[in-house]
């Protein structure tokens, strides 16, 4: 029966290991969207992006930056800018990474859903 003894411990360590895990992680710093960058750093709190890209270099990351005018609005102004690159692809002229929200390499309708979810509602 000692089998079942061990079993048992090791069903007790493998217990006692995962607890100390979640332990682990709510002790460490906040990463309220587990792309694995602390809150207190992330230059996008509330998106997961790992890769932590900021084409313009304003604090703000691509994935959550859509005032690309940086005037601290977005708005008309910055949907007029999008228009400009939207259905470009990396490579082509028009390409501009700023409106590459997703970092895929196209500026197509799932940036653009973003920017519309950024804009200040006019
Ligand atoms: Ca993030
Ligand atoms: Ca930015
Ligand atoms: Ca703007
Ligand atoms: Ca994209």
């Amino acid at each position: 029966m000692t089998w079942k003894r061990s079993s048992l411990h090791r069903w007790i360590a493998t217990a006692a290991f995962g607890a100390c895990l979640s332990f682990a992680s709510v002790g460490l710093a906040a990463d309220l969207d587990l792309d694995g960058v602390d809150d207190s750093v992330d230059n996008c709190a509330g998106v997961a992006n790992g890769a932590q890209y900021d084409s313009d270099g304003d604090g703000a990351g691509d994935a959550c930056d859509a005032d690309y005018n940086n005037d601290g609005a977005v708005d008309s102004l910055d949907v007029e800018l999008f228009q400009g690159s939207f259905n470009s692809e990396a490579g082509d002229e028009s390409y501009d990474s700023v409106f590459d929200h997703n970092s895929d390499g196209q500026i197509d309708g799932s940036d653009f859903a973003l920017l519309q979810s950024l804009a200040s509602g006019n």
